[in-house]
């Protein structure tokens, strides 16, 4: 037996096996990628889950306030000289848009809710000229902190994410801060604008609506026969005399982050101009279902389907 014999018998690889054996591994590694990608994504799922149950348990245990909460109004006449003394309606109107003032600055969604004073509601004699104004008589604390920590650089892009920051990290309890829920990789600044967001399982801002009357969901029917508005129970918002309307219908805050695909799809008011500032609706202020502009309203779909993955509050099973 000769060495050549022997190398001829050593059992080896033809290039086809060995390109063969190549492409194996390059499937099975591409199959442990997409695993790993998968599961990623769902935890990054499951974290977002979470973080937006927590945030809607801390922002609708401050909705639920409003529904038995003191509402302290100052009225003032037009002329110091003649006495302003609003009748029983006038009082009930001023009580819901003053709660809607109050709601507006303690739970703000956008800088305009922040930075724009205390609205004035003003009443009118049969010639139209002004008998009195209501406005609240004091300005809540929390407000004033926002005011405070607004900085000059603050820019509209992401005002519902930063807003919600500083709603969350305002409170404070016998549990410690609202933020204490949250990683330290989960706060940031994503525009650099210098005031701070929370961010989702993709590194998004979580964004917030206090009031999305464009938006339809399981929690939020927009039809004021089905669901009235839950802060008027005796139909004082004017528009109750009227049969055609469909507001106001019941709202519920609106916690959103984009999900996968990060991308919001849906209409805040950073999309249109001028901006909208709830203190200057009309006829009366503070309007929860004031349009953006004819027909479009804050929380609707921007005609794309980027809202599809998006998750919220009022579609996760809150735990
Ligand atoms: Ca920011
Ligand atoms: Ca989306």
């Amino acid at each position: 037996m000769t060495f050549g014999s022997a190398d001829r018998a050593r059992p080896g690889f033809t290039l086809v096996e060995l390109l063969l054996a190549l492409a194996v591994a390059t499937l099975l590694a591409a199959t442990l990628l997409m695993a790993m990608w998968s599961a990623q994504e769902e935890a990054r799922d499951a974290r977002t889950q979470a973080q937006i149950a927590k945030l809607n348990e801390y922002i609708m245990s401050q909705w639920e306030t409003y529904s038995s909460r003191q509402v302290p109004i100052r009225y003032r006449p037009a002329n110091p000289l003649v006495p302003f003394q609003p009748t029983a309606r006038e009082r009930l109107l001023a009580r819901l848009v003053l709660l809607r003032d109050l709601m507006r600055m303690e739970l703000p969604d956008r800088k305009t809710d922040v930075l724009s004073p205390k609205a004035q509601l003003v009443f009118r004699d049969n010639n139209g000229n002004v008998r009195g104004i209501a406005e609240l008589s004091v300005e809540s604390r929390a407000w004033r902190e926002y005011r405070r920590r607004a900085v000059s650089s603050w820019t509209e892009t992401f005002q519902g994410a930063e807003c919600l920051y500083l709603i969350i990290s305002t409170i404070r309890d016998e549990n410690g801060s609202g933020l204490d829920y949250f990683r330290d990789n989960e706060i940031g600044d994503v525009d650099g604008d210098g005031m701070p967001e929370i961010l989702d399982g993709w590194g998004n801002p979580i964004s917030f609506l206090r009031w999305a009357p464009g938006y339809d969901s399981p929690m939020q029917i927009p039809d004021r026969n089905r669901s009235p508005d839950f802060f008027d129970p005796l139909h004082v918002d004017p528009r109750w005399s009227n049969p055609n309307e469909k507001v106001p219908f019941n709202l519920i805050p609106l916690i959103f982050s984009p999900g996968p695909d990060r991308l919001y799809g849906l209409i805040t008011d950073t999309s249109a101009a001028p901006f909208l500032d709830y203190r200057n609706t009309t006829p009366l202020p503070v309007d929860p279902y004031a349009a953006v502009s004819p027909g479009i309203y804050v929380g609707q779909s921007d005609g794309t389907s980027d809202a599809a993955d998006n998750i919220t509050n009022h579609l996760i099973e809150i735990r």
